[in-house]
């Protein structure tokens, strides 16, 4: 039988009989149930980047990369505080996912083709668009990074901006000096204590590194973008239920700001009409469920830290010291190009 033709008669029958018997959770959903018994998530983020993840002065950490994990526990738990964060460097963030240290990682990572096909690992999602540049001080009167060539320029290992680094001098016949280290902050400090001309990394964390500087002020980002960062949410292969659950997380903060659910008007949501609204707070519909999760798994999310704008606001944008502008992570009916699939 040609593959485009439509089996028919006893042999339909069978496979319609077939599909209906699989498990409605895949083969490897283990990671809900362990997370569940255990009664708090385990979530990888940075060891402190303003905005993103960092602890503040009552000891709690918060922050965008943060905040993704507290709405994943409130799905689950419907406690934003059911969450144990783990701080990582660039190093050990991918192994400690593989190690089953972590459930998820949070922490400003790239989604690219190698660490999904080669370290075991799924992205779900794009959380943050970013992209890498460049930060120099002001009085070197530097504007474009093409003025760059022979600068020494300070950057972390095990980051994909080391090997971005490289290819964008390379593709510019410019000649590089990098100095490389483990940690951000070890990185930030070699730039300040001035070992380097320039600091490069994914343009959202020059923002947080440079208020860590002696005089912000006296630092600028160029205006070169030289690459794509998408960044995400990441989860260990193999278990599709847990894949969908981080994946879908994160659309519903995202579809909840398109449909104008947020913190403050979630109450008034869950007695509306509206089908799309319904079907995101689990009046109408299984989606929840369908997870291993309750009806109202988004409902919870929302409410415990905001939809998505207001994640973004609070710890990135207009209400933070970052002031980073939505820019590309703007809804795409705000002329960003943040898009969620549908709640259906
Ligand atoms: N997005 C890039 C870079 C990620 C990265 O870790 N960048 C450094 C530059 S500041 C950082 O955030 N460090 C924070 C830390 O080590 O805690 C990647 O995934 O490789």
């Amino acid at each position: 039988m040609p593959y485009f033709e439509k089996p028919r008669g006893v042999l339909r029958v069978f496979m319609l009989l077939v599909v209906s018997l699989m498990p409605v959770h895949p083969a490897g959903a283990q990671t809900l149930k362990a997370v569940k018994e255990r009664g708090t998530l385990n979530c990888g983020v940075s060891q402190g980047l303003s905005g993103f993840s960092s602890m503040d002065d009552k000891n709690t950490w918060t922050g965008f990369d943060v905040d993704f994990c507290r709405a994943v526990a409130a799905a689950i738990f419907d406690d934003p505080f059911k969450v144990t964060f783990m701080p990582l460097d660039t190093a050990s963030r991918f192994t400690a996912l593989q190690s089953n240290a972590i459930d998820v990682l949070s922490r400003n990572s790239t989604w690219t083709m190698s660490r999904e096909s080669s370290f075991g690992l799924m992205f779900a999602g794009v959380a943050y668009y970013d992209g890498q540049g460049f930060l120099v001080r002001r009085d070197a009167k530097i504007d474009t990074a093409l003025e760059l060539g022979g600068k020494t320029v300070c950057t972390q290992t095990d980051t994909t901006t080391e090997l971005n680094l490289s290819d964008y001098f390379r593709a510019n016949d410019m000649d590089l000096k990098v100095l490389a280290l483990p940690t951000a902050d070890e990185t930030l400090k070699a730039y300040n204590d001035r070992k380097c001309d320039v600091l490069t990394s994914d343009i959202s964390q020059l923002y947080a590194e440079r208020l860590k500087l002696t005089a912000p002020d006296s630092h600028i980002i160029l205006p070169e973008v030289i690459s794509k960062e998408p960044l995400g949410p990441a989860v260990r292969q193999g278990d599709d239920q847990w894949l969908n659950l981080i994946k879908w997380t994160l659309y519903s903060l995202i579809n909840a700001e398109e449909l104008h659910v947020t913190s403050k008007t979630i109450d008034d949501a869950v007695k509306s009409s509206d089908p799309n609204i319904r079907r995101l707070v689990g009046t109408e519909g299984e989606f929840g469920k369908q997870l291993g999760l309750t009806k109202d798994w988004a409902a919870r999310a929302v409410r415990a830290v905001g939809n998505y704008g207001e994640i973004y606001e609070r710890n990135v944008g207009t209400q933070s010291n970052l002031s980073i502008p939505r820019g590309l992570n703007a809804l795409w009916t705000q002329g960003g190009i943040q898009y969620a699939p549908p709640i259906r």
